[in-house]
């Protein structure tokens, strides 16, 4: 499957990885839109929330558990913003799940 994402998880694509377990990586986003900008991706590809199973959910749900986990070793202490894009409206440009971690510094209240 030519997915950048899969291709990331697979090492075929150099990523600066801050956290991994058998569920996620956690990267640094390429083009950061706060002082610290991360993505949870999970090794399952899957395109976005409308196409999980409830096997799907069970994971992402152990993954917000483990963002919470290692927030403050990212730097997130000050707290943190989750966004999940799905679709054109939403701008999504990669079709495999994934969580943006933002903080770091304060966040502008327009959105969210
Ligand atoms: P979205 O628009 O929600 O689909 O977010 C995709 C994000 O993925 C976007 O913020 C940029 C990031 N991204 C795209 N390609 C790469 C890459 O090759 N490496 C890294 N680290 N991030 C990437």
């Amino acid at each position: 499957m030519d997915c950048i994402f899969c291709k990331i998880i697979k090492g075929e694509i150099p990523s600066a990885r801050v956290y991994e377990d058998e569920d996620m990586i956690v990267i640094r986003d390429i083009a950061p839109q706060a002082k610290y900008h991360y993505l949870a991706i999970p090794k399952k590809h899957f395109a976005d929330v409308t196409e999980m199973t409830e096997e799907d959910a069970v994971l992402v749900g152990r993954m917000l558990r483990k963002i919470g986990d290692i927030a403050a070793s990212l730097g997130l202490e000050g707290g943190f913003r989750l966004v999940s894009n799905k679709g054109a409206d939403a701008m999504q440009s990669v079709p495999h799940l994934h969580i943006h971690i933002l903080g770091g510094e304060k966040l502008s209240d327009k959105m969210c």
